[in-house]
């Protein structure tokens, strides 16, 4: 159904009705489930918040990883709140994604058959502490800076799921900045590798914002439809000017020799990643894909007893229900 839905292309919609819809997106009203709405808005919403749930629940596992070897008790309860806080993320989205008549099973098939995307970031493996640290700050700081303009988004069940979720996302933020802290304020060993964290997570971050304007394929109709309320490149370079100051405040350097201050425009210049590795780990070829999936992968199967166990017991419920009747 899934693949229907996204399949099936735009059909010839009603222009009085497409003209009064867009008027409503213009006056800056909500679209709930039940109203009508063009396909293409359907399937875009199906698209992006699918993908976006999807992120949030492979986004456990390379923090997951770490929850047994935290450094302390009290950093070991933070992080497995946080990976906690990612699963009930995805279920929200999930939930929103519902309202737009496609299924969770249907959702989560398309994921693993690979019709479905999530995060890039989640690509790129967590080798050792200060990773949890840099995700933290650098990983969940883009995430906000992304999903702060989501909140005014103009579909209603995306933009509450959106409310509670960045409230959520500004403490990871901050534990991973606490992380990254400690570790810059350590040993010169420590100090290191967060820089070295840093290194590697610097471009991977800059890419979650997707690809350049020119090259962002939905960016133009998701934006008329406030789906999207700002392009990859405004909310990157707004990502750039929020964390310079922090890493310098941390005395870490952003990897990168070009970037400078631009009096003029009132932001930093900066290089852009590498868009043929962006590409390539969006394709599945990154340094985690196969891994990640295979975790998905495994946890689908061996859920299925529970998952049956849950339906035989609702049916066995709303036959009682109907022969109480
Ligand atoms: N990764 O035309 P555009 C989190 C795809 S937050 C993979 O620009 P669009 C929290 C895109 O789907 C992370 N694919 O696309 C957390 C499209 O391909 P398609 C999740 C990407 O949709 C933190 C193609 O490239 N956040 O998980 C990426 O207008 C820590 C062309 O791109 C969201 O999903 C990418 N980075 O803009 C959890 C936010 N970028 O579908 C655990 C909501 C692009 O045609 C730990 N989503 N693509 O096959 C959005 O705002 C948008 O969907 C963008 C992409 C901005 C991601």
């Amino acid at each position: 159904m899934y693949a229907q839905m996204v399949k099936s292309e735009a059909t010839t919609e009603d222009p009085e009705k497409l003209a009064a819809f867009q008027a409503r997106i213009d006056a800056g009203e909500k679209i709930e489930p039940k109203e009508w709405m063009p396909e293409g808005y359907r399937k875009t919403l199906i698209r992006q918040i699918g993908q976006h749930a999807h992120s949030e629940i492979v986004g456990q596992l390379p923090e997951g990883n770490w929850i047994t070897r935290a450094p302390t008790l009290e950093r070991k309860a933070i992080l497995l709140a946080k990976v906690q806080d990612e699963a009930g993320h995805g279920l929200y989205l999930y939930c929103a994604a519902e309202t737009l008549g496609v299924s969770r099973d249907e959702l989560t098939e398309a994921l693993l058959s690979g019709k479905m995307k999530y995060s890039s970031i989640f690509n790129y493996p967590t080798l050792n502490w200060a990773d949890i640290g840099a995700v933290g700050w650098l990983v969940d700081g883009a995430a906000i800076m992304n999903q702060v303009p989501l909140q005014r988004t103009s579909f209603g069940p995306y933009s509450r799921a959106m409310i509670r979720i960045c409230k959520e996302e500004s403490f990871h933020q901050r534990q991973g900045y606490d992380i990254m802290m400690k570790m810059a304020q350590g040993s010169p060993e420590q100090k290191a590798m967060a820089q070295d964290a840093l290194n590697r997570f610097w471009y991977p971050s800059l890419m979650m914002f997707g690809p350049s304007d020119k090259d962002s394929v939905h960016s133009a109709q998701s934006m008329a439809w406030k789906i999207k309320i700002n392009t990859n490149d405004e909310l990157r370079q707004k990502f750039v000017d929020q964390t310079v100051p922090q890493a310098e405040y941390l005395g870490l350097t952003i990897p990168d020799p070009e970037l400078s201050w631009n009096e003029e425009k009132g932001g930093y210049d900066f290089s852009e990643p590498d868009w043929s590795e962006f590409f390539e780990v969006i394709k599945g070829n990154g340094p985690c894909n196969a891994e990640r999936m295979e975790a998905r992968q495994k946890a689908w199967d061996e859920g299925a007893w529970f998952r049956e166990g849950l339906m035989a017991h609702a049916a066995k419920r709303a036959a009682r229900k109907i022969a109480a009747e």
